[in-house]
């Protein structure tokens, strides 16, 4: 009877104490870092995976977003420095906001490397899910981040309050507000235009207040929610660079989690990310120009342009290239420009 029950104890100890040991180790509160605020798809992605990895860890992992910047004041440049060290344990961010500190990210920021349309979405497919995006995730494991899966800001589109920009000429003199990434003044400069960085959080205030005459972002994720519509009649589609996201988790924070926990997180992830990157695309792929149908809608003066148009500001942007490609490192953009040849 004693062996029994000792028997019976040993086993609730194996069943209920070990997880609960294991467990122990976790926080109250993990803390998700996003640079914009909750509305449109990269906001909402960030409420979603934080839903779905409490009801997958039924409870056992509880995540807070913070929103609009709040953990790194302001400085979204800094952002990958707070995951590393560990001030965020997890974030949802852009390469540009990253490409600071991970060099590598600085691919997605050359110039007219992918192509326009639809092409240009498979293109980025190619290299996120290929070997490029692999090489990137290990350089991100190296520095103390693993890397859960990609998301999507989108192909950033021009917008100002001047005048229609179809060639490199138009662009002359106006000031543009951009990440303060360097690659991207590297770029304004090129092309003639007076680039000056500027946190998102100051941002929209800038446009309303005229204190710039352009920017650049996505469609369905920041032009829309964000209304930029309503200070810049003129936008051009011109997809001259693509914007991805990562989500991405502090390293020691990940090895902390039960094998069982970084499942359920990596489906939340893959979840969460799948209705993101769908979102950012919708109305701009597959023949649906609903999203650019509906800026026109808001009085907005689309021009689009083809790729004749597209090299001669590409043609503007070799010194870019030339300086930037040594920086990213020559393999992952020869691993890239294979992964995009094979599409077709
Ligand atoms: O600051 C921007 O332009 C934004 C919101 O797109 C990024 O965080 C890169």
């Amino acid at each position: 009877m004693r062996k029994v029950i000792s028997t019976l104890i040993a086993l609730a100890l194996v069943i209920g104490f070990v997880p609960n040991a294991l467990h122990a180790k976790y926080k109250k509160e993990y803390k998700l870092s996003v640079v914009v605020g909750p509305k449109g798809p990269w906001g909402e992605a960030a409420t979603r995976f934080v839903q779905l990895v409490k009801e997958k860890t039924h409870g056992r992992v509880n995540i807070k977003p913070y929103f609009s910047g709040q953990l790194f004041a302001g400085k979204q440049t800094n952002e990958f420095l707070l995951l590393k060290s560990g001030v965020a344990d997890f974030a949802l961010g852009s390469t540009i906001n990253w490409s600071t500190t991970v060099k590598s990210l600085n691919l997605f920021s050359l110039p007219f490397f992918f192509a326009a349309g639809d092409k240009g979405y498979a293109q980025v497919d190619a290299v996120t899910h290929g070997k490029p995006g692999k090489m990137i995730f290990e350089q991100l494991d190296k520095l103390g981040v693993v890397g859960l899966g990609w998301g999507e800001n989108g192909f950033r589109e021009i917008t100002n309050s001047k005048h229609p920009i179809k060639t490199p000429d138009d662009l002359k003199g106006l000031k543009i507000r951009v990440v303060g990434s360097p690659i991207f003044i590297d770029i304004y400069r090129a092309l003639g235009a007076n680039p000056t960085s500027m946190n998102w959080g100051e941002a929209v205030t800038a446009f309303r207040q005229g204190v710039v005459d352009g920017q650049e972002n996505p469609i369905n994720v920041v032009i829309i929610p964000y209304k930029v519509y309503e200070f810049h009649k003129y936008i051009t589609i011109w997809h001259y660079l693509i914007d991805p996201l990562i989500m991405g988790v502090n390293k020691k924070v990940w090895n902390s989690f039960t094998p069982e926990d970084q499942k359920a997180i990596r489906e939340a992830a893959e979840i969460a990310l799948a209705e993101e990157v769908a979102k950012a695309r919708c109305g701009l792929v597959g023949g649906n120009l609903m999203a650019i149908e509906y800026l026109k809608s808001k009085g907005m003066h689309v021009t689009i342009l083809n790729d004749q148009e597209r090299a001669a500001f590409k043609a503007k942007t070799k010194k870019v290239y030339k300086k930037w490609v040594p920086v990213i490192g020559r393999d992952l953009v020869k691993a890239a420009e294979e992964a995009i040849s094979k599409v077709q």
